[in-house]
């Protein structure tokens, strides 16, 4: 009888313990916003950079190269957007005007464009079709400066790029992402002037005013620049974010010509007032343009992979820039890199060994469920552990099904919440056997640790310190 009272109670216990609820933690300011998250999860983005440079072999055209010299032979942009889609791409930004100012849709504000080309095709809308075709995202490039325009560093000329923004907007949307390039001002053909034009890029374009006319149009498009304000440039073209990568800055430190930015932009700042998180941008080839001298350097997919790992594995997007070459293709040798760099992919993280395994920690918010340590293998993104208010460290323990090798722990926070995690380590054990495999600053969005010579049958996450108690949303293993 006894036994029966005491297994009735247990049950009892139980169950009151498992339907325990307790409040979410409060947002650690600032935090991302819908459109935001959505480009965090993108990880995968993809540069196309195409324009009379192809084809002059010059990576700045001065902007008095003739239109009739932009001539691609066999353009195929679902050559470029399949490629891209088995690749795992989710979004391209095709450069639809660079520094030349040659415009690669039929722009009626400028006669320096395809349309007066031998090619005559729409290469913006052909783009825009294939992302469509292939289910992915779109995004702009339009390069503020301007070497072909005569009114370049004038009022006439922001009529010019604010009508051409309209132009396509409102033609070739939705766009998700706006990037507005840093480099600015310098000799250019302005009109036949060939004279040297400087301009101060924080004043001279009136962003507040050129934002809002995008804004009204695309209320959630992404506005990338140095200083964001939706994401921010990762301070290199190495494909490198900072190893400590806060996705908060505060925004006004910021501008392209400031010295020893770079630091800053790759790092972030923890009680930064925005969230403007880095993306990493980084050609394929040496250069942004596709040059046949260049074909033996494409990056190997080995290479490609460090490369993942220094951005995406470091809580940062990668937008990895393919030129098409002058026939309007993809290259060989990029479609070969960019396949074998997906074969990485899938190889290295084939079995994520955490899945369904049993999870423990050291405690969780209000003994709820709701913020257990089973959070972290559900599969759920919008699920996680966290501890309550006032315990900023703690640690999560895995049990896996069997001693097995290990070479990487990929970390998830719960940033809907606001980043947090300032300090971490991370443990395997083998018989018994604690050892540290690695430790780190940040997580964010996604910290991927390569990890050398461990196996063992439990896994421990420690956060050493937080911003504010912990939300860890994922842990894989492979
Ligand atoms: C730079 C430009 O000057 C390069 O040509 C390229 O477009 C790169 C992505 O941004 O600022």
């Amino acid at each position: 009888m006894r036994l029966v009272i005491l297994a009735a109670f247990t049950c009892f216990l139980h169950t009151a313990c498992s339907q325990r609820q307790a409040p979410p933690p409060a947002p650690l300011m600032p935090v991302p916003s819908e459109a935001q998250l959505a480009w965090h999860d993108m990880e995968l983005n993809a540069f196309i950079h195409f324009t009379t440079n192809t084809f002059t072999g010059k990576e700045w055209g001065y902007g008095d190269e003739k239109p009739s010299v932009f001539n691609p032979s066999s353009l195929d942009a679902n050559q470029w957007v399949s490629t891209l889609k088995d690749a795992g791409f989710k979004m391209v930004i095709l450069t639809c005007k660079h520094h030349d100012g040659f415009c690669i849709w039929p722009s009626k504000y400028t006669e320096h464009s395809v349309k007066n080309s031998p090619y005559k095709g729409d290469v913006v809308k052909e783009v825009r079709d294939a992302c469509n075709k292939y289910g992915l995202k779109f995004g702009v490039y339009l390069s503020p400066w301007d070497r072909n325009h005569a009114e370049y560093g004038r009022e006439a000329y922001l009529d010019y790029y604010r009508n051409q923004l309209r132009e396509l907007f409102t033609n070739y949307g939705p766009v998700t992402e706006m990037w507005f390039d840093g480099a600015n001002g310098g000799d250019g053909y302005y009109g036949g002037a060939r004279e040297m034009r400087r301009i101060d890029g924080r004043t001279y374009y009136n962003w507040p005013v050129t934002m809002g006319i995008v804004k009204e149009m695309a209320p959630d498009v992404i506005f990338f620049s140095d200083a964001g304000p939706g994401v921010r440039w990762v301070g290199n073209e190495r494909g490198i974010a900072g190893e400590t990568n806060w996705n908060t800055i505060t925004a006004d430190t910021l501008y392209a010509g400031k010295a020893g930015i770079e630091k800053l932009l790759s790092t972030g700042s923890p009680d930064g007032k925005n969230w403007v998180p880095a993306e990493v941008d980084v050609s394929i080839r040496p250069g942004w343009f596709y040059h046949e001298n260049e074909d033996s350097l494409v990056k190997s997919p080995e290479k490609l992979f460090d490369i993942y790992l220094t951005s995406v594995g470091r809580g940062s997007l990668l937008l990895l820039n393919v030129p098409p070459d002058k026939r309007g293709l993809f290259n060989e040798n990029d479609v070969r890199s960019l396949k074998g760099f997906r074969e990485i992919l899938d190889r290295e993280f084939a079995r994520n060994l955490a899945t369904g395994t049993d999870a423990s920690s050291s405690s969780h918010r209000g003994n709820a469920d709701q913020f257990s340590a089973a959070k972290v293998t559900d599969g759920n993104k919008e699920s996680y552990w966290a501890t309550d208010d006032n315990v900023t460290k703690g640690s999560i323990e895995l049990k896996l099904e069997k001693t097995s090798p290990v070479k990487y722990v990929v970390l998830q926070e719960y940033i809907r919440l606001g980043q947090r995690v300032s300090e971490f380590n991370v443990e395997i054990a083998e018989n018994g056997q604690w050892k540290k495999i690695a430790e780190g600053t940040t997580i964010g969005h996604k910290r991927i640790l390569k990890v050398e010579n461990a196996s063992g049958d439990r896994i421990r996450l420690n956060i050493i310190s937080s911003r504010a108690c912990p939300t860890i949303s994922n842990i894989e293993v492979y």
